[in-house]
Protein backbone atom coordinates (compact mmCIF):
# COMPACT_ATOMS: atom_id res chain seq x y z
CA UNK A 1 0.00 0.00 0.00
CA UNK A 2 3.13 2.53 0.68
CA UNK A 3 4.87 1.40 -1.94
CA UNK A 4 1.86 2.06 -4.35
CA UNK A 5 1.62 6.26 -2.99
CA UNK A 6 5.21 6.49 -4.47
CA UNK A 7 4.97 10.14 -6.29
CA UNK A 8 1.10 10.59 -5.18
CA UNK A 9 2.01 14.16 -3.60
CA UNK A 10 4.23 15.71 -6.96
CA UNK A 11 2.70 19.72 -6.41
CA UNK A 12 4.19 21.30 -3.59
CA UNK A 13 2.96 24.54 -2.17
CA UNK A 14 3.69 27.82 -4.04
CA UNK A 15 5.37 25.25 -6.91
CA UNK A 16 2.67 26.50 -9.32
CA UNK A 17 2.77 29.15 -11.84
CA UNK A 18 1.59 32.86 -10.72
CA UNK A 19 -2.05 33.62 -10.61
CA UNK A 20 -2.68 29.62 -10.16
CA UNK A 21 -4.07 30.35 -6.38
CA UNK A 22 -3.96 27.87 -3.51
CA UNK A 23 -6.28 25.01 -4.83
CA UNK A 24 -5.93 21.39 -4.08
CA UNK A 25 -5.96 19.45 -7.16
CA UNK A 26 -7.78 16.07 -6.54
CA UNK A 27 -6.62 15.52 -2.99
CA UNK A 28 -8.89 14.00 -0.47
CA UNK A 29 -8.80 13.79 3.02
CA UNK A 30 -10.56 10.47 4.72
CA UNK A 31 -11.60 9.77 8.04
CA UNK A 32 -12.32 6.62 10.17
CA UNK A 33 -14.76 6.34 12.89
CA UNK A 34 -15.13 3.19 14.69
CA UNK A 35 -17.74 3.23 17.41
CA UNK A 36 -18.81 0.27 19.53
CA UNK A 37 -22.77 0.06 20.87
CA UNK A 38 -21.88 -2.33 23.73
CA UNK A 39 -23.20 0.61 26.45
CA UNK A 40 -26.51 2.39 26.26
CA UNK A 41 -24.74 5.20 24.05
CA UNK A 42 -22.59 4.72 21.34
CA UNK A 43 -18.92 4.73 22.77
CA UNK A 44 -15.82 5.87 20.15
CA UNK A 45 -13.25 2.95 20.19
CA UNK A 46 -10.88 4.57 17.40
CA UNK A 47 -10.09 6.31 14.60
CA UNK A 48 -7.86 7.31 11.70
CA UNK A 49 -7.01 9.52 9.42
CA UNK A 50 -5.15 10.53 5.98
CA UNK A 51 -5.14 12.80 3.38
CA UNK A 52 -4.61 11.27 -0.29
CA UNK A 53 -4.98 11.86 -4.05
CA UNK A 54 -8.08 10.73 -5.36
CA UNK A 55 -6.68 7.55 -7.57
CA UNK A 56 -5.79 5.98 -4.03
CA UNK A 57 -8.71 6.33 -2.14
CA UNK A 58 -10.50 3.36 -2.82
CA UNK A 59 -7.41 0.98 -1.60
CA UNK A 60 -6.88 3.53 1.22
CA UNK A 61 -10.85 2.75 2.13
CA UNK A 62 -10.33 -0.86 1.86
CA UNK A 63 -6.99 -0.96 3.96
CA UNK A 64 -8.97 1.25 6.80
CA UNK A 65 -11.44 -0.85 6.84
CA UNK A 66 -9.54 -3.99 7.30
CA UNK A 67 -7.86 -2.52 9.92
CA UNK A 68 -11.26 -1.25 11.59
CA UNK A 69 -12.36 -5.39 11.98
CA UNK A 70 -9.19 -6.31 13.10
CA UNK A 71 -8.70 -3.78 16.00
CA UNK A 72 -7.19 -5.14 19.49
CA UNK A 73 -10.24 -3.22 20.82
CA UNK A 74 -12.92 -5.91 18.90
CA UNK A 75 -15.05 -6.06 16.15
CA UNK A 76 -16.28 -2.55 16.33
CA UNK A 77 -20.82 -1.93 15.95
CA UNK A 78 -20.52 0.71 12.99
CA UNK A 79 -17.73 1.58 10.87
CA UNK A 80 -17.93 5.24 9.50
CA UNK A 81 -15.68 6.58 7.12
CA UNK A 82 -15.76 10.35 5.64
CA UNK A 83 -14.56 11.17 2.27
CA UNK A 84 -14.32 15.29 1.98
CA UNK A 85 -12.39 16.99 -1.19
CA UNK A 86 -10.14 19.78 0.03
CA UNK A 87 -10.75 22.55 -1.41
CA UNK A 88 -7.19 24.22 0.05
CA UNK A 89 -3.64 23.07 -0.50
CA UNK A 90 -2.18 21.46 3.05
CA UNK A 91 0.26 23.52 4.53
CA UNK A 92 3.50 21.57 4.66
CA UNK A 93 5.39 20.80 8.07
CA UNK A 94 8.02 19.29 9.90
CA UNK A 95 7.73 16.34 11.74
CA UNK A 96 8.68 16.81 15.40
CA UNK A 97 11.61 15.07 16.41
CA UNK A 98 11.18 11.89 18.57
CA UNK A 99 12.66 10.73 21.58
CA UNK A 100 11.82 7.91 24.35
CA UNK A 101 11.49 8.69 28.25
CA UNK A 102 13.37 6.26 30.46
CA UNK A 103 10.00 5.13 32.82
CA UNK A 104 9.64 2.53 33.97
CA UNK A 105 5.83 2.86 35.80
CA UNK A 106 3.03 4.46 35.75
CA UNK A 107 4.17 6.85 38.79
CA UNK A 108 7.57 7.71 37.09
CA UNK A 109 5.21 8.88 34.04
CA UNK A 110 3.05 10.89 36.04
CA UNK A 111 6.04 12.73 38.21
CA UNK A 112 8.50 12.83 34.72
CA UNK A 113 5.28 14.27 32.61
CA UNK A 114 4.97 17.14 35.34
CA UNK A 115 8.53 17.80 35.16
CA UNK A 116 8.48 18.34 31.28
CA UNK A 117 5.16 19.89 31.21
CA UNK A 118 5.84 22.96 33.72
CA UNK A 119 8.87 23.36 31.63
CA UNK A 120 7.02 24.15 28.36
CA UNK A 121 5.02 26.13 30.35
CA UNK A 122 2.16 24.46 31.74
CA UNK A 123 0.77 24.81 35.60
CA UNK A 124 0.39 22.36 38.27
CA UNK A 125 -3.65 23.00 38.28
CA UNK A 126 -3.28 22.31 34.13
CA UNK A 127 -1.84 19.36 35.12
CA UNK A 128 -3.70 18.02 37.54
CA UNK A 129 -7.10 18.85 35.37
CA UNK A 130 -5.53 16.80 31.92
CA UNK A 131 -4.90 13.80 34.50
CA UNK A 132 -7.71 13.63 35.60
CA UNK A 133 -9.59 13.54 32.36
CA UNK A 134 -6.95 10.97 30.95
CA UNK A 135 -7.16 8.66 34.00
CA UNK A 136 -10.60 9.25 34.52
CA UNK A 137 -13.62 6.70 32.88
CA UNK A 138 -14.74 8.30 30.16
CA UNK A 139 -13.69 7.94 26.60
CA UNK A 140 -13.48 11.55 25.19
CA UNK A 141 -14.05 11.21 20.83
CA UNK A 142 -11.30 14.17 20.79
CA UNK A 143 -8.96 16.01 22.71
CA UNK A 144 -9.52 17.95 25.32
CA UNK A 145 -8.72 21.70 25.53
CA UNK A 146 -7.13 22.92 28.72
CA UNK A 147 -5.85 26.22 29.46
CA UNK A 148 -2.46 25.93 30.20
CA UNK A 149 -2.21 28.27 33.45
CA UNK A 150 -5.59 28.53 35.19
CA UNK A 151 -6.57 24.42 34.05
CA UNK A 152 -9.62 25.64 32.77
CA UNK A 153 -11.56 23.53 30.33
CA UNK A 154 -11.76 25.32 27.10
CA UNK A 155 -14.02 22.61 24.38
CA UNK A 156 -17.37 23.48 23.99
CA UNK A 157 -18.43 19.69 24.29
CA UNK A 158 -16.63 17.83 26.40
CA UNK A 159 -17.50 14.79 25.23
CA UNK A 160 -17.25 15.27 21.87
CA UNK A 161 -13.97 16.81 22.47
CA UNK A 162 -12.25 18.41 19.54
CA UNK A 163 -11.03 16.07 16.54
CA UNK A 164 -7.97 16.74 15.36
CA UNK A 165 -8.31 15.97 11.50
CA UNK A 166 -6.77 16.82 7.84
CA UNK A 167 -3.62 15.72 8.60
CA UNK A 168 -1.27 13.47 6.30
CA UNK A 169 2.12 12.50 5.76
CA UNK A 170 3.83 12.61 1.98
CA UNK A 171 4.72 9.13 1.10
CA UNK A 172 8.13 10.43 0.64
CA UNK A 173 8.34 11.74 4.04
CA UNK A 174 6.59 8.03 5.24
CA UNK A 175 9.07 6.50 3.99
CA UNK A 176 12.15 8.45 5.51
CA UNK A 177 10.05 8.11 8.86
CA UNK A 178 9.55 4.33 8.50
CA UNK A 179 13.91 4.25 8.36
CA UNK A 180 14.46 6.63 10.92
CA UNK A 181 12.10 5.00 13.30
CA UNK A 182 13.88 1.33 12.63
CA UNK A 183 16.90 2.72 13.80
CA UNK A 184 15.25 3.15 17.35
CA UNK A 185 12.76 0.06 16.99
CA UNK A 186 10.09 1.76 16.99
CA UNK A 187 8.54 1.91 13.52
CA UNK A 188 4.90 0.99 13.71
CA UNK A 189 1.86 2.52 12.34
CA UNK A 190 0.89 3.70 15.96
CA UNK A 191 3.60 5.96 16.14
CA UNK A 192 3.81 7.01 12.81
CA UNK A 193 0.34 8.22 12.97
CA UNK A 194 0.63 9.60 16.80
CA UNK A 195 3.24 11.48 15.40
CA UNK A 196 1.81 13.13 11.97
CA UNK A 197 -1.26 14.04 14.62
CA UNK A 198 1.19 15.70 17.75
CA UNK A 199 2.78 17.40 14.83
CA UNK A 200 -0.06 18.77 13.26
CA UNK A 201 -1.08 19.97 17.23
CA UNK A 202 2.22 21.37 18.01
CA UNK A 203 2.52 23.52 14.78
CA UNK A 204 -0.45 26.49 16.06
CA UNK A 205 1.74 28.89 17.79
CA UNK A 206 -1.17 29.20 20.44
CA UNK A 207 -0.98 25.16 21.48
CA UNK A 208 1.39 24.99 24.24
CA UNK A 209 1.72 21.34 24.38
CA UNK A 210 -0.18 18.02 24.48
CA UNK A 211 -0.89 14.61 26.45
CA UNK A 212 -1.84 11.48 24.98
CA UNK A 213 -2.51 8.31 26.90
CA UNK A 214 -3.90 5.59 24.19
CA UNK A 215 -7.62 3.96 25.73
CA UNK A 216 -6.40 0.97 23.99
CA UNK A 217 -5.98 -1.78 27.28
CA UNK A 218 -3.02 -3.26 25.64
CA UNK A 219 -1.00 -0.11 24.45
CA UNK A 220 1.08 1.30 27.51
CA UNK A 221 3.21 4.07 26.08
CA UNK A 222 1.84 7.74 25.48
CA UNK A 223 3.32 11.08 24.85
CA UNK A 224 4.19 14.50 25.39
CA UNK A 225 4.63 16.93 22.36
CA UNK A 226 5.44 20.70 22.33
CA UNK A 227 7.24 22.46 19.63
CA UNK A 228 10.14 22.96 22.40
CA UNK A 229 10.09 19.74 23.61
CA UNK A 230 9.83 17.35 20.31
CA UNK A 231 7.45 14.08 20.67
CA UNK A 232 8.37 12.82 24.05
CA UNK A 233 7.63 8.93 24.11
CA UNK A 234 6.15 7.83 27.92
CA UNK A 235 6.31 3.77 28.19
CA UNK A 236 4.24 2.19 30.97
CA UNK A 237 2.19 5.53 31.11
CA UNK A 238 -0.62 3.40 32.36
CA UNK A 239 -1.36 -0.12 33.37
CA UNK A 240 -1.90 -2.59 31.42
CA UNK A 241 -5.38 -3.57 30.93
CA UNK A 242 -6.75 0.09 31.42
CA UNK A 243 -8.81 1.34 29.18
CA UNK A 244 -8.21 4.89 30.36
CA UNK A 245 -7.07 7.21 27.91
CA UNK A 246 -7.61 10.67 25.49
CA UNK A 247 -6.17 13.66 24.51
CA UNK A 248 -5.38 17.01 25.91
CA UNK A 249 -4.15 20.03 24.60
CA UNK A 250 -2.93 22.97 26.56
CA UNK A 251 -3.60 26.33 24.72
CA UNK A 252 -2.12 29.77 25.90
CA UNK A 253 -3.74 32.43 28.03
CA UNK A 254 -4.46 34.99 25.11
CA UNK A 255 -5.90 32.35 22.92
CA UNK A 256 -8.63 32.56 20.58
CA UNK A 257 -10.61 29.25 20.75
CA UNK A 258 -13.03 29.29 18.01
CA UNK A 259 -9.69 29.65 15.67
CA UNK A 260 -7.27 27.11 17.31
CA UNK A 261 -10.51 24.41 16.70
CA UNK A 262 -11.01 26.10 13.28
CA UNK A 263 -7.13 24.78 12.52
CA UNK A 264 -7.52 21.54 14.52
CA UNK A 265 -10.17 20.52 12.18
CA UNK A 266 -10.42 22.05 9.26
CA UNK A 267 -7.10 23.50 8.36
CA UNK A 268 -4.86 20.79 6.50
CA UNK A 269 -1.66 19.36 6.91
CA UNK A 270 0.72 17.19 5.65
CA UNK A 271 4.18 16.17 7.10
CA UNK A 272 6.65 16.32 3.55
CA UNK A 273 9.83 16.33 6.32
CA UNK A 274 11.45 14.35 9.02
CA UNK A 275 14.29 14.94 11.98
CA UNK A 276 16.09 11.97 13.43
CA UNK A 277 15.39 10.02 16.22
CA UNK A 278 17.16 10.41 19.44
CA UNK A 279 17.31 6.85 20.96
CA UNK A 280 16.26 6.69 24.75
CA UNK A 281 17.14 9.62 27.50
CA UNK A 282 16.32 10.40 31.20
CA UNK A 283 13.92 12.92 32.30
CA UNK A 284 17.59 14.80 33.35
CA UNK A 285 18.86 14.35 29.94
CA UNK A 286 16.05 16.23 28.29
CA UNK A 287 15.24 18.61 30.63
CA UNK A 288 19.06 19.70 30.33
CA UNK A 289 18.16 19.48 26.33
CA UNK A 290 16.04 22.38 26.81
CA UNK A 291 17.76 24.46 28.77
CA UNK A 292 21.19 24.25 26.75
C1 LIG B 1 -3.47 6.62 20.07
O1 LIG B 1 -3.73 7.25 19.04
O2 LIG B 1 -4.14 5.65 20.46
C2 LIG B 1 -2.29 7.04 20.87
C3 LIG B 1 -1.04 6.46 20.38
C4 LIG B 1 0.14 6.88 21.21
C5 LIG B 1 1.42 6.42 20.58
C6 LIG B 1 2.59 6.66 21.44
C7 LIG B 1 3.88 6.08 20.84
O3 LIG B 1 4.05 4.86 20.91
O4 LIG B 1 4.69 6.85 20.33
Amino acid sequence: MRASRKNAFPMRQGARGKGQGKKAEGLLTLALRRVSSFRADEVHISGAEGIYPEKLVRAVVQEYVDRARDHPKGRPDRIAVTIEKLHETPKRISALPVITLKCSSPAYAQSHIRRLLATAGISSRALDTAFSIVQGGTTMRGAALVHAQSGRRLEPDRLRGIRASRLGITPAAEKKLSLVLQRCGIDTQTVREALVLASKVARHEDIVAELCISDDPGYTTGYVASSSTGYVRVPHIKKRKSTAGGRVFFLNSAVNVLSVIRYLEKTPVLVSSVHPCSGKASVNEILDRYHQ
